[in-house]
């Protein structure tokens, strides 16, 4: 059945089709472009123009976009239409400076409900859905954003904000919440307290879906929270940037996550070399939008680090599919000269059951040494027998030392003794910096 969320002749459109498209919309979006103060100033100065665009290739002409751009005309320099047409704006924190601004129009926004309304229709959610979003609401997007997709879908929407376990499990029996919106965090500890209230999700409550993102996580933890919810969690990347939630998406098939082409253009590349990376290869995610009014941007580095997918998705919708983000370049940790990024660690702590789903990295200088500590959790199973604690010690050592190829020192605590933070998870502390 064709129904206006499953956009069946753009979800599956052909190649050339998709270019065609693409080339049309990267014209009219360096057009529009031109009217920041940011673009207008620095295509001046290099000759572009959309004229530029003939093909796709051409964009390969345009400079790069960065954080530290948007950060250094903050908070109005990439605005490409008149103040009173912006209709809101969304700010993302920086820890350093200013933090990055990004405006929408009506039309933006009404594009992006479409885009998560488009996802959420993708891994099965209805208009006969209840929808809890357990997201902040505020300049984080996963928020807003979320709440106009699911009510764009015509779900009931169920705005319960971030935090207070008990009262959102309360929400979900007592209207029958069965799509939600969590960050993967956040998703393993409701599965905790669902445990500690007695409450079995898969009996007790009518959840079926899970989306989930915001924050890097593993495989692992995604089949965890898939187990313990009895629930399929789907796969949803995004960024303020970019809007926020609805840029890629897994489908049923849960192999990879679909990128809107028909909203962005995308290229993945070598961070140092700025050249593209061969399919399969990791590199820096590169993102043109190809529909916003109020703030275009044009080939921004993400930081985020991903690697395209090859081959046909069963689903049958032709938008190429990235794998789920490795990391940012930004959270990649140097220790002893070796490259590591926090999930790969996490991949390995959630191969053993005895543990739970909260750890902690801590990398500090001791002596003229860097050292990296990692903490996790026990799970349920208690473990009173110090020997077999010894050897699941060493056996998780041993592990992480053949993924990450340097010894940490492993300490398993008790389950709900690392502090949770009520947003995006906190994986590591790096002391090093502080000195
Ligand atoms: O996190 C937008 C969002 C909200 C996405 C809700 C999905 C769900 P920011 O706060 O600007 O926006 O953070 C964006 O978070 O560049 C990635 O590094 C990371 N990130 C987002 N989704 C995923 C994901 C929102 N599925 C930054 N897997 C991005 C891994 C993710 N990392």
């Amino acid at each position: 059945m064709t129904n206006e969320y499953w956009q069946e002749e753009i979800e599956t459109m052909s190649r050339p089709e998709l270019e065609k498209l693409q080339t049309e919309r990267l014209k009219a979006t360096i057009k529009q472009a031109q009217n920041a103060p940011f673009y207008k100033k620095l295509f001046k100065e290099k000759g572009l123009t959309e004229e530029t665009i003939t093909n796709l290739e051409d964009l390969k002409k345009f400079p790069f976009t960065t954080k530290e751009d948007l950060r250094s005309h903050y908070p109005f320099g990439f605005a490409a239409v008149p103040h009173n047409e912006i209709v809101r704006l969304h700010s993302s924190s920086g820890t350093t400076g200013n933090p990055t601004v990004v405006l929408h129009t009506q039309k933006d926004l009404d594009t992006w409900a479409d885009q998560v309304a488009r996802c959420m229709y993708m891994v099965g959610a209805r208009n006969t859905d209840v929808f809890q979003n357990t997201s902040g609401y505020g300049m984080f997007t996963g928020g807003l954003g979320y709440q106009y997709g699911a009510e764009r879908l015509g779900c009931l929407t169920v705005p319960a904000a971030a935090g207070n376990s008990k009262r959102q499990i309360k929400f979900i029996k007592d209207f029958g919440t069965s799509v939600i919106h969590a960050i993967p965090s956040y998703a393993t500890r409701l599965a905790e307290v669902f445990q500690e209230e007695g409450i079995d999700p898969k009996k007790d409550t009518n959840l079926k879906i899970f989306c989930i993102g915001a924050e890097p996580h593993s495989e692992e933890q995604r089949k965890r929270i898939e187990k313990m919810l009895g629930v399929k969690a789907y796969n949803s990347f995004g960024m303020s940037e970019m809007n926020g939630p609805g840029v890629a998406f897994e489908c049923k098939e849960q192999n990879g996550l679909h990128i809107w082409e028909d909203l962005v253009i995308v290229e993945i590349i070598n961070p140092e070399t700025l050249e593209p990376v061969k399919d399969g290869e990791m590199g820096e995610l590169v993102l043109t939008t190809l529909c916003r009014e109020a703030m275009p941007l044009i080939r921004y580095r993400t930081r985020d680090l991903t690697y395209f997918l090859t081959g046909d998705c069963p689903c049958g919708r032709t938008h190429r599919r990235i794998a789920r983000i490795q990391g940012r370049s930004d959270d990649m940790m140097i220790v002893k000269g070796v490259n590591i990024f926090p999930i790969q660690i996490e991949r390995i702590l959630m191969k053993f059951k005895e543990l739970g789903m909260n750890y902690l990295i801590t990398i500090e200088t001791i002596g003229n040494n860097d050292e990296m500590l990692v903490e996790v959790e026990l799970g349920d199973v208690k473990i009173d027998d110090y020997t077999k604690l010894q050897a699941l010690t060493k056996d998780i050592t041993r592990q992480l030392k053949d993924e990450i190829l340097l010894t940490p020192r492993v300490k398993l605590v008790e389950k709900g003794t690392i502090p949770q933070s009520e947003g995006k998870a906190v994986r590591v502390k790096d002391l090093r910096k502080l000195i």
